[in-house]
């Protein structure tokens, strides 16, 4: 039987879309590895800075200071942010180009647990909820995106929760009792209705709608590694901490990548090169 729905309808209406095995076999194993090189560099730098302190994700996986020793593990990040494997979808869905925003890792926590807070991004964005509301509705109507996740798990793990259809309409009033109602006290109970959680085998990934209802769950016992690919459509530009990658436009940071590779990331450093010197100046640099 035919699919019934293009991939763009899928994430407009219900808000989140499975790719199985994106990578697998030796491919899986060189990501995944890449990525643990970076988090066992990372995990000793924070609990030098941190000690005892937990955490659950952290960005920059690309950073180049990570990788002074060697390129081997640079080039399979870098890689696999401009893969067709991931950026196809991703277009699909912005219905255009795309341009790379950010990698994130997520982890188990080690010390302690906590379940994750029920949220949408939008929230995060906006002063008050009827700012909320107002962007919110401005995106519906337009059916615009601000930014894509694709999210692959390099281990088997289900900690995304989505409450499939929640990403082009606003809370019911069982969700706003969840997500808001009481300063955000209830944000991590249990009981929202319809939430599915997302299980995803190592070397699936999935996009969810971010404007939709979903949390993440942080457990010490559950093992995750989980790298986050953030993409926003090429002519909507954000400068902040995520697109401020300075060290890109270092010597030699395009070395050895593929043509495709320096093409996008070319894309990449003329579209923030002049926020980074900025940025560089104001930070006394
Ligand atoms: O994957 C997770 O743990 C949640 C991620 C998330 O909600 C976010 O990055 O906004
Ligand atoms: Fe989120």
């Amino acid at each position: 039987m035919l699919q019934s729905k293009s991939a763009y309808d899928q994430f407009f209406e219900e808000g989140y879309i499975f790719f199985p095995q994106v990578f697998k076999g030796e491919e899986l194993s060189r990501l995944r590895a890449a990525c643990n090189y970076v988090l066992e560099q990372f995990t000793e730098e924070h609990d030098r800075l941190n000690p005892n302190i937990d955490f659950n994700s952290f960005r920059h996986l690309n950073d180049t200071r990570w990788h002074r020793e060697g390129r081997e593990h640079y080039k399979t990040i870098m890689e696999t942010i401009a893969d067709p494997r991931c950026l196809g979808p991703v277009e699909q869905i912005f219905a255009g180009p795309s341009l790379f925003r950010s990698t994130s890792y997520f982890v188990n926590q080690r010390f302690g647990s906590k379940n994750g807070n029920w949220h949408r991004d939008s929230q995060f964005v906006t002063k008050d909820e009827q700012e909320e509301q107002e962007m919110l509705s401005k995106q519906w109507k337009e059916k615009i995106v601000l930014g894509l996740q694709f999210q692959i798990a390099l281990i088997d793990n289900d900690d995304v929760e989505y409450v499939p259809y929640s990403g082009n309409r606003y809370d019911s009033p069982e969700e706003r009792y969840i997500r808001l109602s009481d300063n955000k006290t209830h944000n991590d109970e249990d009981g929202m209705p319809n939430a599915l959680r997302v299980p995803l085998k190592a070397g699936d990934a999935v996009i969810f709608n971010p404007n939709g209802l979903h949390r993440g769950r942080y457990h010490k016992e559950i093992p995750r590694r989980t790298l986050m690919l953030t993409y926003t459509p090429l002519d909507m530009k954000t400068y902040d901490y995520y697109s401020n990658q300075p060290w890109l436009e270092g010597p030699g940071a395009l070395d050895g990548l593929s043509l495709r590779a320096v093409a996008y990331f070319t894309q990449f450093i003329d579209a923030y090169r002049d926020f980074w010197r900025t940025s560089k100046e104001s930070a006394g640099n």
